[in-house]
Formats: C-alpha cells, sequence, structure tokens
C-alpha cells in the first residue's frame, strides 16, 4: 500500500532556507549560493522520505517563496510593472513580485501583509493567508486581458533533480481552478475563473513533459473544492478536468482535496475523470463513506487519516479500526496511505525538541514521526496489525495517557468553565451609561490620541532578550534595561503631548509565545518553527490541556509604567480568540472550550490590571476574523464562541474601566454584528489604506462604540504630514460622529524605526490639535 506524505517543509531543519535567501537579498550571497543551498535540502528531503519508507514522494512541493507564486510564475502570470515579457522567469523578478524591490520588507507582526516599496520601486503583490491555516500566500493579480504562457520548467526540473538522485517522485502542482480561485483580478465584475480556457493549455504543456520526463503520477491540488462553489465553478472542474485528462493520458492524475469536506462538491469530485482522489478524513471523517460510496471502484483513493494541520501523535489502532468498513470493500490496490494535507504546516522533527517535558514529548508528532506514522498504518493495512504490533501498542498508549493525565485535566478550570454565569459575559451597563462614566473619569480631550501598543523592538531591545535568554544577562539587568526603556517611552509620549500611553512592549516578541510561556497548559518550543510566509517564520505554542494562569502576566510592567505619569497607561493584552488561533490548539476537546479557558485566563488578568489602578486595558483581537471557517454555512457557531470568549475576556471590569481591543486590516463587512457584539468600548482597526473606506461597515450598521481608525500606515517607512492625517480624519468624519472619533496609527510600531515613528506621531498629535481648535472655533 502506497504510502504519500502530499508535502513537506521546506525550510531545512536549522532554517537553512530562510538564512540563505535573508543572505542572498542582503547581497552577502550569490544566487548560485541560493540555489546550491536550496538543492541540498530538496535532497535531503527527498532522500530521508524514501529512507522513512514513503513511496509516493513528492517533487516540487519545495519552494523558494511560495507555492502560489511559484505557479504564476509558472503560467507567466507576471503583472506588468514587473517588467517581464516572456522566457523564463528570472529569479530577481520572482522576489520584486513577492517583496517589491526596494530592499528589506517588514510586517506589522498581526496580519501577515507586507511593506509596500514607496518612490521610484515597485511594489510586491498582496499576500493573504491560506485557506483556514496560517500560511501566507502571494495573491496573483490577473487581468480581463490576461494571457498565459509557460514560463517555468520548475515542475519539470525538480522531477529529473530528483531522478538524477535515484528517486522517483509524484510532481505536486496547485490545481488550475484552485490558482484562479486565489488570483484577484483588478477588472470591476471580472472573475478570474472566466480565464480557465486560457490557462488549461499551459496546464496541457505542464502535464505532457511531466509525462515525458518520465513521471507515471502527477498530484493536483484543489483545495478549492471544499469551499462553497457556485454552479459555474463546479462546471469549471468538469470542463478542466475533461480538458487535463486528455493532455496527457498515460500521466496519471490523483486530485488532491484537504482543508475539510467536499460537502456538497462531492459528485463533482467523484464524476471528474481521474486516476486518483485525496480526501482530508482528519478534519471530515464522516465522507469516508459516501465518497466509498459513490466512487467509480477503479479510482484510487487516497485516505488523508495523519493530521497535516496539528502536532498530536496519531491513536493509529483507533484510525485502523475506524477505516475497517471502507478498505474491506476498496480494493487495496488502490488505496493510499497520506496525511489529512501537505505538512507544511507542522514543523519538522520532534527529535529537535531536547527540552521538552517528556510526557507532553510522548503525545507529539512532527512531519518525520508523523511520515513514520503513515509508514506504520500502511504496514498494518498490507500486512496485518501484528507486523507492527509494539509500535500500534505504544501508540494507543500515549492516546490512552492524554485522556487520564493530570497534566491536562484541571478539575479547578472544568469547574470554573462549568460555571460561568451569563451575567460574566456583558457589562454591568450597556454601552451609552458606561461611556457617560468614563468620559467623567477619564477626561480625554475630544479626538484622544493614543498608539497600537508596540513601540520599535531596536537592535538593543533584541539583543537584551536574546542575551537574557541565553543566560549571559541576569535577570536583574534584564529589567534594568528594560525599565530604561519604559521610561525613555514613557517620557517621550508625555512629550509629545499623546493622550493615552502604552509601555512600549519591549519585553515581547512574539506576542502568543509571550503568554503561552506564562499560562499553564501551553509547552513552547526551541525549534518548532513552520513558515508564516516567504522567510519568515512562527513557532506557535502548544496547547495540550487544561489552561489556567499562574500568576500575573502583565501587571508588574503595566505598574511601572503607569507610576512614571498622571497620564492613563493601557495595560495590553492579547485576546483569546487570536492565542487560540496562533496556537496548535488541542484536538481532544473543542476549540471553543480551549478558547473559554484561555479567556477566563485572561479575564484574571484584565480584573488584577484594573484591581491595580488600571483605567484602561487593551484586548487586541488581530487574528479575529482570520478564524473563520471557510465554509459560511460554519461562520455563525464561530463568531458565536468567539464573541462569547472575547466578552468572558473583557467583561469582568466596572463600568469605568474602558477596555480597547485592536485588529488588523479585516474585511469587516461580513462581520460587523460580531464586531459589535464584542461590545469593546473603543476598536482601534486598520483603515489608512482603505481611505477609510473600511469605516463603511460601521457606518452603515450604526456601530455605536468609539472607533480610532488608523490615520496613518505605519507599513510604510514614509513619514505622513499632518496635511495627509488631517485629509484621512476627515474622511473618517464623514462616517462617523465626533464623539466617537479616536486618532491612532493602523497598528503597534515594533517593526519601524524611531528615526520614523518620532516625527510620525508629532505629526498625528499635531492633526488632532488642528483638528481640536476648528471644531471648537
Ligand atoms: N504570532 C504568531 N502567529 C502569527 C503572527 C504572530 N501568525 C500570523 C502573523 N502574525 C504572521 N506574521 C509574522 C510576522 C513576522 C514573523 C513571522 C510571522 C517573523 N518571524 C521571525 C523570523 O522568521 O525571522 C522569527 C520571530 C521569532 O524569533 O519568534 O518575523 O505575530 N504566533
Ligand atoms: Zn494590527
Amino acid at each position: 500500500i502506497p504510502v504519500a506524505t502530499l508535502g513537506v517543509p521546506r525550510f531545512g531543519r536549522r532554517r537553512e532556507l530562510k538564512f540563505a535567501l535573508e543572505s542572498y537579498w542582503s547581497g552577502t550571497s550569490s544566487a548560485g549560493d541560493l540555489l546550491t543551498t536550496s538543492k541540498a535540502l530538496r535532497a535531503a528531503s527527498w532522500e530521508e522520505q524514501r529512507d522513512r519508507g514513503v513511496s509516493k514522494i513528492p517533487s516540487n512541493d519545495f519552494s523558494l517563496y511560495d507555492h502560489v507564486l511559484d505557479t504564476a510564475a509558472m503560467v507567466g502570470a507576471v503583472p506588468s510593472r514587473y517588467g517581464w515579457n516572456s522566457g523564463e522567469v528570472p529569479l530577481d523578478i520572482y522576489f520584486a513580485m513577492a517583496r517589491g524591490n526596494q530592499g528589506q520588507t517588514e510586517d506589522c507582526g498581526h496580519a501577515g501583509h507586507q511593506e509596500e516599496a514607496h518612490g521610484p520601486g515597485v511594489t510586491a503583490m498582496e499576500m493573504t493567508k491560506w485557506f483556514d491555516t496560517n500560511y501566507h500566500y502571494i495573491v496573483p493579480e490577473l487581468d480581463d486581458d490576461q494571457t498565459f504562457a509557460l514560463s517555468s520548467s520548475k515542475p519539470v526540473d525538480y522531477f529529473l533533480e530528483a531522478k538524477a538522485l535515484g528517486i522517483h517522485t509524484r510532481p505536486v502542482i496547485l490545481g488550475p481552478i484552485t490558482f484562479l480561485k486565489l488570483a484577484k483580478s483588478p477588472a470591476e465584475g471580472f472573475g478570474p475563473i472566466a480565464l480557465l480556457p486560457r490557462l488549461l493549455p499551459v496546464y496541457e504543456q505542464v502535464l505532457q513533459r511531466l509525462k515525458l520526463s518520465g513521471a507515471d503520477w502527477v498530484q493536483i491540488d484543489e483545495p478549492a473544492l471544499v469551499l462553497d462553489l457556485n454552479p459555474n465553478e463546479r462546471a469549471a472542474f468538469e470542463f478542466a478536468y475533461g480538458q487535463l485528462s486528455k493532455a496527457a493520458p498515460e500521466l496519471k492524475i490523483m486530485l488532491a482535496t484537504y482543508f475539510g469536506s467536499l460537502g456538497d462538491n462531492l459528485e463533482t469530485a467523484v464524476s471528474l475523470p481521474l486516476a486518483g482522489l485525496h480526501i482530508d478524513l482528519v478534519r471530515a471523517p464522516e465522507q469516508l463513506e459516501t465518497v466509498g460510496r459513490l466512487a467509480p471502484k477503479d479510482l484510487v483513493l487516497s485516505l488523508g487519516l495523519i493530521d497535516g494541520r496539528n502536532v498530536w501523535r496519531a491513536n493509529l489502532p483507533a484510525i485502523l479500526d475506524r477505516i475497517k468498513p471502507i478498505v474491506a470493500g476498496w480494493p487495496l490496490d488502490r488505496v493510499e496511505i497520506a496525511p489529512s494535507c501537505s505538512m507544511l504546516h507542522v514543523p519538522i522533527d520532534l527529535r529537535m525538541e531536547t527540552e521538552l517535558d517528556a510526557d507532553i514529548r510522548s503525545w507529539l508528532a512532527f512531519a518525520a514521526q508523523k511520515t513514520d506514522e503513515l509508514v506504520l498504518l500502511a504496514r498494518a493495512l498490507s500486512q496485518g496489525r501484528d507486523a507492527v504490533a509494539g509500535a500500534l501498542k505504544a501508540s494507543a498508549e500515549a492516546a490512552a495517557t492524554r485522556v487520564t493525565s493530570t497534566r491536562i485535566h484541571d478539575p479547578l478550570v472544568q469547574g470554573r468553565i462549568a460555571s460561568i454565569e451569563d451575567s460574566a459575559k456583558r457589562r454591568e451597563s450597556a454601552f451609552g451609561e458606561r461611556s457617560r462614566v468614563q468620559a467623567g473619569s477619564l477626561g480625554l480631550p475630544p479626538f484622544p490620541t493614543t498608539t497600537i501598543g508596540s513601540f520599535p523592538q531596536t537592535p538593543q531591545v533584541r539583543k537584551a532578550r536574546a542575551a537574557h535568554a541565553k543566560g549571559q544577562l541576569s535577570y536583574v539587568d534584564y529589567e534594568t534595561f528594560l525599565k530604561k526603556e519604559i521610561e525613555a517611552a514613557i517620557r517621550w509620549q508625555e512629550e509629545i503631548g499623546l493622550d493615552v500611553l502604552v509601555h512600549g512592549e519591549f519585553e515581547r516578541n512574539d506576542m502568543v509565545q509571550h503568554f503561552g510561556e506564562q499560562l499553564s497548559g501551553f509547552a513552547l518550543t526551541q525549534h518548532a518553527w513552520v513558515q508564516s510566509y516567504g522567510s519568515r517564520y512562527v513557532r506557535p505554542p502548544i496547547i495540550f490541556g487544561d489552561v489556567s494562569r499562574r500568576n500575573p502576566m502583565t501587571v508588574r510592567w503595566w505598574q511601572f509604567a503607569q507610576s512614571l505619569t498622571e497620564k492613563p497607561v493601557k495595560g495590553m493584552l492579547t485576546g483569546p480568540v487570536t492565542i487560540l488561533n496562533w496556537s496548535f490548539v488541542r484536538d481532544d476537546v473543542p476549540r471553543s472550550e480551549a478558547c473559554r479557558q484561555i479567556a477566563l485566563a485572561i479575564r484574571d488578568e484584565v480584573t488584577d490590571l484594573e484591581r491595580s489602578g488600571a483605567r484602561m486595558v487593551q484586548i487586541d483581537e488581530a487574528a479575529f476574523r482570520e478564524g473563520l471557517p471557510l465554509r459560511q454555512s460554519d461562520w455563525k457557531v464561530y463568531l458565536d464562541w468567539a464573541v462569547e470568549c472575547f466578552r468572558i475576556a473583557s467583561t469582568g471590569v466596572k463600568d469605568a474601566t474602558q477596555i480597547h481591543t485592536h485588529m488588523c486590516y479585516s474585511e469587516f463587512n461580513e462581520i460587523i454584528h460580531a464586531i459589535a457584539g464584542m461590545d469593546a468600548d473603543v476598536i482601534s482597526i486598520e483603515t489608512s489604506r482603505s481611505k477609510m473606506e473600511l469605516l463603511d461597515a460601521f457606518t452603515s450598521s450604526k456601530y455605536p462604540n468609539e472607533i480610532g481608525p488608523g490615520v496613518y500606515d505605519i507599513h510604510s517607512p514614509r513619514v505622513p504630514e499632518v496635511g495627509e492625517i488631517s485629509d484621512l480624519v476627515m474622511l473618517a468624519r464623514e462616517r462617523l460622529s465626533d464623539g466617537q472619533l479616536w486618532i491612532n496609527p493602523d497598528c503597534g510600531l515594533k517593526t519601524r524605526k524611531w528615526e520614523e515613528v518620532r516625527p510620525a506621531l508629532i505629526n498625528m498629535v499635531a492633526a488632532a490639535r488642528a483638528l481640536r481648535q476648528k471644531v471648537q472655533a
């Protein structure tokens, strides 16, 4: 029984690709060096998979930056501003598409979009989340007169590269419908799907060349098949695969669907003229039965049994029991064993986590361990369970200890969850009353000014944190250093006349990691990186058990900052939904349950901040919208519990305490009722790049609470002038009442330099003052 991995992490266990890319971009090393490093990484990965017993080893899952960008390059979808005409897309144009050509790009650390190049440079293409993962892809830009031409031989090159090593691979390409569906088109009212007939000939050529190079199978990824599709899009699948199956008849197509259930697209999927179909049986185990019933018996079924999205070790005997009925009725020579999706989304190898607690380690599996699990499942099916009895027993035992472990199950937490009363999910009074109380006690001027929370993480800040982490800087010295930074930040904010101050978050790196480190039920890793975008990775904390707060997490830093000034300093927290969405979440309780536990821990912190004297607490929900399910029919359930969790976290305070939240660039229209339901007193959002158009959702829904629409774009190093800021504020005033309006930047400032931040905030305060004078006159 063949074993497939569908795709594996690309960057190397020591992040070799990151360093090779960044060294190339900085001009320190050559393109040749980069290609040598990446070739070695591919070889090592293929050989490792072969040695572990994988039979369907993928090629072309590797990418220097992003596989969607690779596909755009493959079909010659290069926007005209990059000055490319024909031929193989060169490396520097490829990277210009990803990053612009104005040097190093930065990210706000929240939503994952990049700095725009200004001046003579060329801007990067947009970036957005890949389905409901935390991976970000480059959004293809297509025009209504778009033409396509085969412009990259990468799928063929990598196939031949592996072949030269004696490894026969199954190339992976992103399917044409998913590619078009993820693309955006600048032409109004024009759907990229209409370009399918023009796109298909390029795909046909790719398949023909793969066949000529000796490939017998190709994996075509079409995760779009788990989305809501209209009849036109379903017909596009029939048209596309009708054509592609004829393009290279001897090349067998394994169509890979993942990230959920085929649902109402199932009949379309099983009717396509394909040799194989991969289905996600982790997210949607129930579809095994229907696919088994409806699919033609000569179809090869690839069973996505091991979770490609999460870090948990599988219970192998339980999986074997579950698939018994289907494999009994399906010819065994038409079954493949696979992860639910590409393993791009899990860390590389658990063996690198030498510091992890032994119990927790025994419950985990990263890409390497998951590969072994796939091989074990295949052997159990083909040779019988006795052939792998020891391994199956160990797997079941690890699963059994998770069910009972006191490390995971905390009766105190469960008791608290069970007894949350409705009164703990709402403020004492409605917003109108709170706003009166707060206006009286806070004494803020009209159009109050503030920032989102973080100030520049200078090289000194990073160095001090790294030295402290390595034990080279004592805690006392580190603390003294941080206090100096905070004090300087507070003094400076007072000096320029901001109304609501922040401590600057110099003690934090990744905000989710920062809270994960301090909460029970979370484990942190050393090397468990997953790609976020390009050369940037994150190490999501692992939520393994019931969550609770051991001690106050932020109170001391807030207290120190507040002790330096009469002006209000905001307490700064990350919200439960964002912590959840940016972590690996336990799979033994529903996400909503894990989120409620985090919400209670944050609630404790909020009330401790209030008790210590905080008049304002900000609870950021940068990833609130990111958690929206792929299918619209699942949105309500998610939004209901996500809002509930924010409310659990935020409503433990008196009316006089002002709750703030912040969300990064979001399409608010679809979720505006949920945002209103969160009932934060003040929400700051990113609006400058849309020229305040994102506020329309707040206007048309008559959103009642206060809003700080970002008045300048922090993703750019350019310092905004007072007039520009005033113009944007005027646009905001057309949409909101003056009493609602706060004045703040778009997002946190941690990726910026002080040289940019200082003049920008001085201009922002000047714009607010000018406005106050104008309104009072
Ligand atoms: N934290 C976590 N997940 C996230 C974000 C986050 N997912 C979405 C979004 N933000 C992704 N954005 C980024 C921005 C910057 C970086 C990674 C993801 C980044 N990473 C450093 C790198 O790869 O060099 C490593 C940072 C580190 O040392 O931890 O720059 O904010 N959890
Ligand atoms: Zn933001």
